[in-house]
């Protein structure tokens, strides 16, 4: 399909209006600098073009075009990289006044994601991604023949015809894989509900691409999940038990990490996956604190958090990376509550733990019981399933005041003072 081939020469294009924030079009900028070089490409110029408004046909004015035609000869690129999204009919236009490929910037996180895709199922999505993304680009396609044709009578034909046939094709595919994706959501779904028949509680690993949630897990777990300095290490969703005290193991689920602007079709195909991390209880945030880019990948992630309906789960911050920032920026942290870790040498390891057990007590709801007297047998269960803060013991029984998990709420219901 986009498939970035080693040998490519990149030059990138950064985009934005006048009105935008300039900051933020250049950490767009060196996203997709970041994202070209691990599809493979070298990276031989990078330029941002700040425009007063959009060309419909072009993205960027003619003038432009034509300055980044001169450099793409000068350089002898033979890819350019738009940091924007195209239509199909600008990226042909562009493809043909520059005489080279061109990508725009959710081909090439697509491209990323179908080179990293090992399982059926990373499989299955990434390919739902592409076709969501192709479909409005043949409209664009053939509209873009069709009024080249001049339109109007005797241009519908073979043309049209053809465009349907592809779109049927396409549409059959998009809905035979979103039928198995059903399947293995239906499964996933189940695997959950026994989970949480379990009552083991459940925290996902989130963050920004490349912070070392995978790193975190494989200390956490012990297991050895794939680790690599490169963004979407990442795509399928791992869950396995954690032993945070003697008494206490939790499950963490290891997924695929966030970016600015992720395509939409991406999002839209990988709902199995973002479910996974949609059903924990606690939200492990993992923040590399070492990156210059610390402060805009927090604010991308917590954007995402909220557009998935997320916001209201408990959040611990993890600040990864720890060995590798000075000592300082551990002191320019804000957000609350916090954990420093180094994933690769174990630091905070069980700080982190410590802050896992303080959050599901926080989940917890404190409520006033009275256990009468021939029950008293109940108190031993009770100490086991929730904290007790208080105790008074009276002549026909005992009144408690304990925290309990919310799934275990229902079951002392008839035992409760207020
Ligand atoms: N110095 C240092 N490097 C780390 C630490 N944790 C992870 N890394 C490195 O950071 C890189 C990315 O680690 P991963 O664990 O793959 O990161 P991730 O967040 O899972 O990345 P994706 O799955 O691609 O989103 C690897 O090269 C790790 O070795 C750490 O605490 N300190
Ligand atoms: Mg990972």
């Amino acid at each position: 399909m986009t498939n970035i081939s080693v040998a490519e020469n990149a030059l990138i294009v950064g985009v934005g209006l006048k009105t935008e924030d300039i900051s933020e079009i250049k950490e767009s900028l060196w996203e997709t600098e970041e994202l070209t070089y691990a599809a493979g490409a070298n990276i031989i110029g990078s330029l941002i073009q700040i425009l007063h408004q959009w060309s419909p046909g072009t993205l960027i004015g003619k003038g432009k075009v034509a300055e980044i035609s001169d450099l793409v000869k000068e350089t002898g690129a033979n890819l350019v990289v738009v940091d924007h999204s195209l239509s199909g009919v600008q990226q042909r236009n562009l493809e043909d006044a520059w005489e080279t490929r061109v990508l725009d910037r959710n081909q090439l996180i697509l491209d990323i994601f179908a080179k990293r895709a090992r399982s059926h199922e990373g499989k299955l999505q990434v390919e739902l991604a592409q076709l969501l993304d192709q479909a409005p680009r043949m409209v664009g396609a053939w509209l873009e023949s069709h009024s080249r044709l001049g339109g109007g009578i005797g241009t519908r034909g073979p043309g049209e015809k053809a465009l349907e046939t592809d779109r049927r094709t396409l549409r059959f595919r998009v809905s035979q894989i979103r039928k198995e994706l059903e399947e293995v959501k239906r499964h996933r779904r189940l695997h959950r509900e026994r989970r949480r028949r379990n009552e083991t509680h459940r925290f996902a690993l989130i963050g920004y691409t490349n912070t070392g949630k995978s790193t975190l897990f494989n200390r956490l777990t012990n297991s050895e999940v794939f680790v690599k300095d490169m963004p979407f290490a990442t795509l399928d969703p791992t869950t396995r038990k954690v032993e945070l005290s003697e008494s206490q193991n939790v499950l963490v689920t290891d997924t695929v990490g966030f970016i600015r602007k992720l395509p939409p079709q991406l999002i839209d195909a990988f709902e199995a996956t973002l479910e996974e991390s949609g059903d924990a209880e606690v939200l492990l945030h993992v923040i590399d604190l070492s990156s210059p880019h610390r402060d805009q990948q927090i604010d991308t992630v917590l954007k995402l958090v909220e557009k998935f309906g997320w916001q209201n789960k408990p959040i611990v911050h993890v600040f990864n990376k720890s060995d590798k920032a000075p000592i300082q920026e551990q002191f320019k942290v804000k957000l609350h509550p916090k954990v420093f870790t180094s994933a690769l040498n174990g630091d905070g390891i069980e700080t982190l733990k410590k802050k896992m057990i303080e959050a599901i007590n926080s989940l917890r709801t404190e409520v006033e019981l009275f256990i009468p007297q021939e029950e008293e047998y109940q108190l031993y269960e009770l100490a086991k399933q929730g904290e007790v803060l208080k105790k008074e013991k009276g002549t026909k029984g005992t009144i408690c005041f304990v925290a309990l998990d919310p799934h275990n709420l229902r079951q002392w219901h008839g035992y409760r003072v207020k």
